[in-house]
């Protein structure tokens, strides 16, 4: 039986029929104390959730469900190295990769902390190589190029946080990623560069994803097109994987390979050695304050009650709103120019977690699961979408993220930025009446089109500055808050089984779009016809 049937949905449910039509403005009017009391702050990252249409019921109505979801022995069985992942019988330890060298975490009576620092060591005595330039090319030139070759987990998170850490990168390294099997990606990405100042990362967990691989023969063969000498790859090659066969057999010593573990998954591995192009491009120091800031939110998501808990307020009023509300998406809005990938990233983490339609039990859930994450940086989307979220028939809730301090304090730009960051919010909430409008004397004509209903609900989210720290509590934040959601929901977060049927028909389509016959064998009317349109037009160039 699905959390529907739970005594706090049947109570939520019914609260719901009660507020909803309440207004944030009268919540507001009624209650001087609401942005205080609605608001919580950890270790210097600030939540305030007052903006949300909630009363102090409806929170003690959702840490009741939580509570009836058996959240907090969730929380413990997933620190504690239960296998919680039981569709792919592992452990789900990603918050191991940040806690200190003093902590014991046992995983089948194994303590993993010391290989998970053993890794980081091996990895900031490499980074430190690269940086001060004693790692040489193959002709004696120091690296200047660093191109992660990675998709999905092993892609997402390393390319946003370079971006989100870009101020604290050693400017003269080039650090890019190529992910996508579209040759254009790789041709862009080493346009102009010199091979023997280019360094490669293949960063896949299991060495077999397709894309991964295909992108690193090409990386190969572009290599030794310049160098010539097979016994350049050394130089200019390493490997981030869990599998050291596949690494060698691409030619990769295994010396030259930094290694993870099956308990940690693609999307939760920018820790791990997935991380070694962001530790190249902002150094070992920089990447361990970052490790202390996901450790300090890990350790709050731990301990803090649940209604004082940011991760699992977040996730509750996720769930109110996609549940009660029926909104169907999430935006995830930073201002900060250097947090542009942060919602993609949190695409797939969310989506690819909480997307599924079967529950723990194997039967189909009686309740909508994972919302649609996106967004974009501000101000930009509020020159494009941002008129649906104040006038559109949908409702968005929003997470609007911002920092006190630019790493770039130019003029007023930021005082600009933030003003916007505060305006959006506060517009989203409470509108603008027709009254006002009338009072101001707008023309009755336009005044249904100038009217803002308000009432649209927003977390904001502050620290003082974008630094490692701050950026780690974040994405542990978002990490917990899908974990929670997902334990709510009662479905597996952390296997993503929906990615496999696109993939092994493209094995399936790909032989035949290479075979000189045409068999379209399993291959549906649509499909085979725009299969021969390509096969037309191809043959045409
Ligand atoms: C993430 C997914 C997926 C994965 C990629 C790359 O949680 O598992 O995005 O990271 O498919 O896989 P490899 O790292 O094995 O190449």
């Amino acid at each position: 039986m699905g959390i529907e049937t739970s005594v706090a949905w049947r109570e939520l449910r019914a609260h719901f029929e009660q507020i909803a039509e309440l207004q944030l403005n009268q919540l507001f009017v009624d209650d001087p104390q609401r942005a205080k009391d609605l608001s919580l702050e950890d270790q210097g990252l600030f939540l305030d959730y007052s903006k949300n249409r909630v009363t102090r019921e409806s929170i003690d109505l959702l840490v009741k469900l939580a509570d009836e979801a058996r959240l907090l022995s969730a929380i413990q069985d997933m620190f504690s190295g239960e296998k919680i992942n039981k569709t792919e019988g592992r452990a789900v330890l990603h918050t191991a990769l940040r806690a200190p060298k003093s902590s014991c975490i046992e995983l089948d009576g194994i303590d993993v902390v010391p290989q998970v620092h053993a890794v980081l060591d091996k990895m900031a005595g490499f980074s430190e190589a690269i940086r001060s330039g004693q790692w040489q090319g193959f002709t004696g030139k120091p690296i200047r190029n660093v191109i992660n070759i990675g998709i999905g987990g092993s892609d997402l998170g390393p390319s946003m946080a370079c971006e989100a850490l870009r101020a604290y990168s050693q400017r003269n390294l080039n650090v890019q990623f190529v992910s996508n099997v579209d040759a254009s990606d790789f041709a862009e990405a080493v346009q102009g560069l010199n091979a023997d100042e280019t360094l490669f990362i293949v960063c896949s967990k299991t060495f077999t994803t397709d894309e991964t691989l295909t992108n690193a023969r090409t990386a190969r063969s572009w290599l030794l097109k310049q160098l010539v000498d097979e016994s350049a790859i050394a130089k200019h090659f390493v490997a981030v994987s869990t599998n050291t066969e596949e690494v060698q057999t691409f030619g990769i010593d295994p010396q030259n390979m930094f290694g993870f573990w099956d308990w940690v998954g693609g999307r939760y591995s920018l820790c791990s050695s997935v991380g070694l192009a962001l530790m190249v491009s902002i150094g070992a120091t920089h990447f361990r304050a970052m490790l202390g800031g996901f450790h300090a939110m890990d350790e709050h998501f731990k301990i803090a009650p649940l209604a004082q808990n940011m991760p699992v307020l977040m996730a509750l009023l996720g769930i109110w709103y996609n549940n009660f509300f029926a909104a169907e998406t999430h935006a995830i809005l930073p201002y900060d120019n250097y947090l542009k990938h942060f919602p993609a990233y949190f695409q797939q983490g969310d989506m690819e977690s909480n997307g599924k339609y079967i529950d723990k039990s194997g039967t189909e859930v009686a309740v909508q699961t994972g919302p649609i994450v996106w967004g974009q940086a501000g101000t930009n989307g509020q020159h494009a979408f941002y008129q649906l979220l104040h006038q559109g028939t949908k409702l968005v809730p929003a997470d609007f993220i911002g920092f006190a301090q630019s790493h770039n304090p130019t003029l007023d730009h930021h005082d600009k930025l933030m003003a916007n960051f505060f305006a959006q919010t506060q517009a989203l909430a409470f509108g603008k009446s027709s009254q006002t409008l009338a009072d101001e004397g707008v023309d009755a004509a336009l005044i249904p089109h100038r009217t803002f209903t308000g009432n649209r609900p927003t977390n904001t989210l502050m620290a003082e500055k974008l630094t490692p720290f701050v950026l780690g509590q974040l994405i542990a934040l978002y990490e917990h808050k899908i974990f929670a959601q997902g334990v709510i929901w009662n479905v597996f977060s952390f296997d993503q089984w929906g990615v496999e049927l696109g993939k092994s028909l493209a094995v399936e389509i790909l032989q035949q779009l290479q075979s000189d016959e045409v068999s379209n064998a399993n291959v549906d009317a649509s499909t085979a016809q725009l299969m021969a349109r390509y096969r037309k037009d191809r043959a045409a160039s």
